[in-house]
Order: structure tokens, then C-alpha cells, then sequence
């Protein structure tokens, strides 16, 4: 895979990249926590993106250049050589300068942008009426005369340290005595590593120095801003004493202005530090890189295929959804009972037994199934938490902190709603209770029928046997008199009977077969609703938070300037 990256003083380029950046902060400032985004690390974005958004939205044609550095270093001697006039008071006793100090060449529409950065008005000077031929090429130049960094007033570190950080080029002048300080170097050069661009250093008082002495500190001082990953920093070697060296200082000062590129280079390279602290909380493994990254591709994130429908048959499971399939049929059948039954049986039931056991059986079921729809508990609520757990240490692909934690507390994020939820959709699911097909009451129909023929045929064989064969009474119809007609009577009852039978027999079956069909499909219908709740109450919350981990690695990938082909 190639990347490009883009020009990282192109100013479109820039806003993408803090629009990307206030991203990082938005996305980050909700994953707060012992193993989240550092507050630090979000407050220092914050306060980058204010100061960006404002400077990019001050003058563009100014290019803000402060000189910083140690107590007596010569900040001072330099500002006024560099302005041609004592403007900045230069001074025996220590510290002298005690707030900034600026020099604008072409003030016109300076003044928000030294408003911005806090230079009194006292201590303003411009160079617009007096520029000369040479000075015409530093026109837009905002030149800063810094307190120094290490004064013993509080005030004036926290004034350097925020001018430093408002500034667009940094120049840091060092003296032969204190150029390797500590301070310095940790507090302001090592922040800026890999930004050679916005800083400079200058080593002044060169004039107290032999030749060889001047070498020997420039050696040294370039094998320190090596090691600091500011290798290609310029370091320039002046006097304000002897005016040596203020020529090639000038001439830095003009190619910084004239570019206009050092306010847009100060902005990125306050990005690139940040998005290099950002990078932490989207790898997926170590050494992990941005521009390794590519979209949609492995780094892609998803729940692992099958968690939806894994979980669907945990949570059936823990409802007792197969034990509600079984109880429907069984309510099913019993009822059916009631239309198909063999009418001489149920007959007999209600005559032994005003309370049958076949209508306690069937309360007892529907009150079985009833009670599911009121939804899991107990037992049944552990059971749900081991799916959850399941899911989170087994569906999960290997993630970052915080998004390791974030994903996971995702998936248990709506779990008190879950029970409520999947008795409610089984309660959906399960048919009425009074449900009676009208097949069922047509046979019924026909088994009152067959039992009237039962019955006719008992009482025609009565009257034949009562007024044919022992002769009782007279002038009864020969109908219900003729023994001969014994057999017909009997006929008519017996196929009443076997009728009756026969007709039970089938419809049982059928029954049977049907109640089976529906009791499958009312756990087909159950498993696809449970499927659904895990789907909205699980797997979504989830990914919505993947999702989330996607959008940061993409923010990440602008903030970083990483262009990737088509
Ligand atoms: N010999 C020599 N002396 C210098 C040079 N630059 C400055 N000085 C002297 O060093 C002393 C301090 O100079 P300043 O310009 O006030 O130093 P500063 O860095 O502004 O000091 P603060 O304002 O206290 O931070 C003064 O006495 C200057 O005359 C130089 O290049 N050579
Ligand atoms: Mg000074």
C-alpha cells in the first residue's frame, strides 16, 4: 500500500485535519475513564484547536516570530538590532524584559492579531512608515521580545510558555554559557521533535568567543538537537554586540514571512503531536500506524458472523421457548378434544367427573404459557448475563482500551430491558387462548349427529324389544313393533358408534399433525423475534459503538494527513 501525504502547510489540508482532530476530542471525551482517553491529552487538543481556530482566523498576511530564551541571553540586544532602534530596554540587572515586547513591520490589520496575543499596547512598535528598501521585504513580520522562560517570576514562565505556543516560529536564542539548558531543551525543543520547520536557534555573544570555541559549541549543540529529533534546525551564530551574524538572522525572518507558510506549519505540527498521542487508543496491535490502516479492510469492525443467531438460541433457550412449542400442542390437542373427540368417551368424562382432569391439565398449560409471556426471571435472568458474557468474550474481535471495554459494556447496555423484551415478543407470538378451528366444530356437528344416531338406534331397539318382542301395549306402528326390524335398529346404533369412533380416530390424527405444524411454527416465529430483540438490544448497541472505533481511525487518518489511493 502507498500513501501520500499531503503538504502539511496547505491551509485546506489544515482545516480538514483539526476539523478531524475535534473529532478525536469529541469521540475521546465520551471514552473517559481509568483506561480512556487522557484528560490531558483532550485538554491539550481543546486548547490547540482554540488557539489554531484563532490564529487561522486572525491575519494570514502576519507571520508571528518570537525570540525566546534564558535571562541575559541577548533576546533583547537582538529585538532592537533587528528593529533598528532600542525599543526593548536592554539591561545589567536580571531579569530585565518583564512582558512581551512586539515590533510589526506593515502594521495594517496587526491589531487583533497582538491583541490575541497579549502584547500591551505600550510595548507595540511599528516599522510601517520607516520601512527602507531591505525592510520592505520583511512586511508582515510580528517580531516577539519574550520574557525569559526561566525568570523566577511564575508570571513570566506562564506568559513565555503561552506566547511560545501562539507563536508561528519560534527563534530561541541561546548564550555560550547556558545553550545546553535542561529546561530549555526539555520544556520547549523536545515537544516540537520532527518540526524543524518552526523553530530555529541562535547562538549569540558569539563576540566573547574564539573560533574554535564558537565551533566546538555549534558541534555540540548540534549533536543535542539531533538526539532531540531536531536535526534540521537551523542554528545561526550572531553578536549583538558586533551586529555579526544579524544579517543572516534577518534573512531567515524574511524567508519565514515571505512564505507565509510558518502560521499553517505551527498548527500542523501542534497536530501531528497530538494525533502521534491519539494513535495509542486506535491500534489494534503493537506498532500499529495510521497510514496502516485501511478502510474497510481488516481493520474493518464487526461482531463476529453468527453472534445474532447464537444469542437468539440462548435467550430461547433461557424463556423455555422448546417447553413452550410442547405446551402449545398439548393445549392444541386437549382442546381439539372437546369437537373430535369420540362423543361416547366425553360422555362418559362429564358424567364421572364434573371436573375432568383433561380441563385441569389444559388451565394448567395455558397458565404455563401465560406465565412465560411475563418473561424470563431468576434462573432464567443468569442465563441471559452467560449469553451476554459469551458474546462479549466470544463475538468480540480484539480491540484497544478503552474500545475493548467500551464494546463491551455496550453489549450489556440495554440487558435490564432484555427479559421484559422477549416475554413481550413470546407473548406476541402465542395464538389466543380460546383459539378453536371451524373444521373442529363441523366434526363436532357430525359426532352429535353419529351420537343422535347412537341414540335413536337404543331407543328404536327399546321400543322394538319393549312392544315386538314382549308384546307390550297394542296399535303401536309396525315402525317400533316389528321384531323383525331388530337388526336395523342395531345396525343404526352400532354405526353410530363405530362412525363416531372412525371420525375421532382420523381427526385426532390430524390434529396431531396439525397442532405439531403450528407449535413449530410458533417456535420459527419465536426464535426470529428473539433474533430481532438481540439484534436491537445487543448486536446494535455494539456495533453502533464499533462503528464508532471506525470513525475514530478515520478521523485519525485525516489528522495524521493520510492520503490513501483510490
Ligand atoms: N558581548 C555581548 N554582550 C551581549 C550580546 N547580546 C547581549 N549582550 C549583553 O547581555 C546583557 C543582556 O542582554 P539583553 O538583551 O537584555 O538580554 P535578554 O535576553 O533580553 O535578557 P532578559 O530580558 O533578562 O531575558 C546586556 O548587558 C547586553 O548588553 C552579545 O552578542 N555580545
Ligand atoms: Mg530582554
Amino acid at each position: 500500500m502507498t500513501t501520500q501525504v499531503l503538504d502539511s502547510g496547505d491551509r485546506t489540508g489544515l482545516s480538514a485535519r483539526l476539523a478531524a482532530l475535534a473529532r478525536l476530542v469529541q469521540i475521546g471525551a465520551a471514552r473517559t475513564g481509568p483506561d480512556g482517553f487522557s484528560e490531558d491529552l483532550l485538554t491539550a487538543a481543546r486548547e490547540a484547536l482554540t488557539r489554531a481556530g484563532q490564529r487561522l482566523m486572525l491575519s494570514s498576511r502576519h507571520t508571528v516570530v518570537s525570540l525566546a530564551g534564558g535571562t541575559g541571553s541577548g533576546k533583547s540586544s537582538l529585538f532592537n538590532q533587528l528593529a533598528g532602534a532600542d525599543f526593548s530596554t536592554v539591561g545589567v540587572t536580571r531579569p530585565v524584559t518583564r512582558q512581551a515586547h512586539a515590533c510589526v513591520w506593515g502594521v495594517s490589520g496587526a491589531g487583533p492579531l497582538l491583541e490575541w496575543l497579549g502584547v500591551p499596547r505600550r510595548h507595540r512598535y511599528a516599522r510601517a512608515s520607516a520601512l527602507g528598501s531591505g525592510e520592505q521585504l520583511m512586511n508582515g513580520l510580528v517580531l516577539l521580545d519574550l520574557p525569559d522562560h526561566d525568570s523566577v517570576m511564575g508570571h513570566a514562565t506562564d506568559l513565555v510558555g503561552q506566547l511560545v505556543g501562539l507563536s508561528d516560529l519560534i527563534v530561541w536564542v541561546l548564550d555560550p554559557q547556558k545553550y545546553a539548558d535542561a529546561a530549555v531543551h526539555r520544556r520547549f525543543l523536545v515537544p516540537l521533535a520532527g518540526h524543524s520547520e518552526v523553530v530555529a536557534v541562535v547562538l549569540n555573544q558569539a563576540d566573547l568567543l574564539s573560533a574554535g570555541q564558537v565551533e566546538d559549541c555549534i558541534h555540540d549543540l548540534r549533536r543535542l538537537l539531533d538526539s532531540e529529533g531536531l536535526g534540521d534546525v537551523q542554528i545561526l551564530v550572531t553578536s549583538a554586540k558586533t551586529g555579526a551574524g544579524i544579517e543572516e538572522l534577518r534573512k531567515l525572518l524574511i524567508e519565514a514571512v515571505t512564505a507565509r507558510t510558518a502560521a499553517a506549519a505551527r498548527i500542523a505540527a501542534d497536530v501531528d503531536n497530538l494525533v502521534a498521542r491519539f494513535e495509542a487508543y486506535g491500534a489494534i496491535e503493537p506498532g500499529f500506524r495510521t497510514d496502516s490502516l485501511e478502510p474497510g479492510g481488516p481493520a474493518a469492525m464487526r461482531l463476529r458472523t453468527g453472534t445474532a443467531a447464537g444469542l437468539a438460541a440462548d435467550f430461547a433457550a433461557a424463556a423455555g421457548v422448546f417447553a413452550i412449542g410442547d405446551a402449545l400442542r398439548s393445549a392444541r390437542e386437549l382442546r381439539a378434544m372437546d369437537y373430535v373427540g369420540w362423543p361416547v368417551s366425553w360422555v362418559a368424562e362429564r358424567l364421572t367427573s364434573p371436573d375432568p382432569a383433561r380441563k385441569i391439565r389444559l388451565g394448567k398449560l395455558w397458565d404455563q404459557l401465560r406465565g412465560v409471556t411475563a418473561g424470563p426471571s431468576g434462573a432464567q435472568q443468569a442465563a441471559i448475563d452467560n449469553a451476554l458474557t459469551r458474546v462479549a468474550d466470544e463475538g468480540i474481535p480484539p480491540l484497544p482500551p478503552p474500545w475493548s471495554r467500551t464494546v463491551r459494556a455496550a453489549v450489556r447496555s440495554r440487558a435490564a430491558d432484555i427479559p421484559a423484551e422477549i416475554g413481550e415478543q413470546i407473548g406476541a407470538a402465542l395464538p389466543a387462548r380460546a383459539v378453536v378451528d371451524r373444521w373442529w366444530r363441523l366434526v363436532g356437528v357430525g359426532q352429535g349427529l353419529l351420537l343422535g344416531c347412537v341414540l335413536v338406534g337404543i331407543a328404536w331397539l327399546a321400543s322394538l324389544i319393549i312392544f315386538g318382542v314382549a308384546h307390550v301395549g297394542s296399535g303401536v306402528p309396525r315402525l317400533f313393533s316389528d321384531a323383525w326390524l331388530l337388526p336395523w335398529a342395531a345396525v343404526t346404533g352400532i354405526a353410530g358408534l363405530a362412525g363416531g369412533w372412525l371420525m375421532a380416530r382420523l381427526c385426532t390424527r390430524a390434529v396431531r399433525r396439525a397442532a405439531a405444524r403450528e407449535a413449530e411454527a410458533l417456535t420459527e416465529d419465536i426464535l426470529r423475534r428473539l433474533a430481532a430483540v438481540a439484534g436491537e438490544l445487543v448486536i446494535a448497541p455494539a456495533e453502533s459503538e464499533l462503528e464508532e472505533l471506525e470513525r475514530f481511525r478515520t478521523a485519525l487518518r485525516t489528522a495524521a494527513c493520510v492520503v490513501l489511493p483510490a
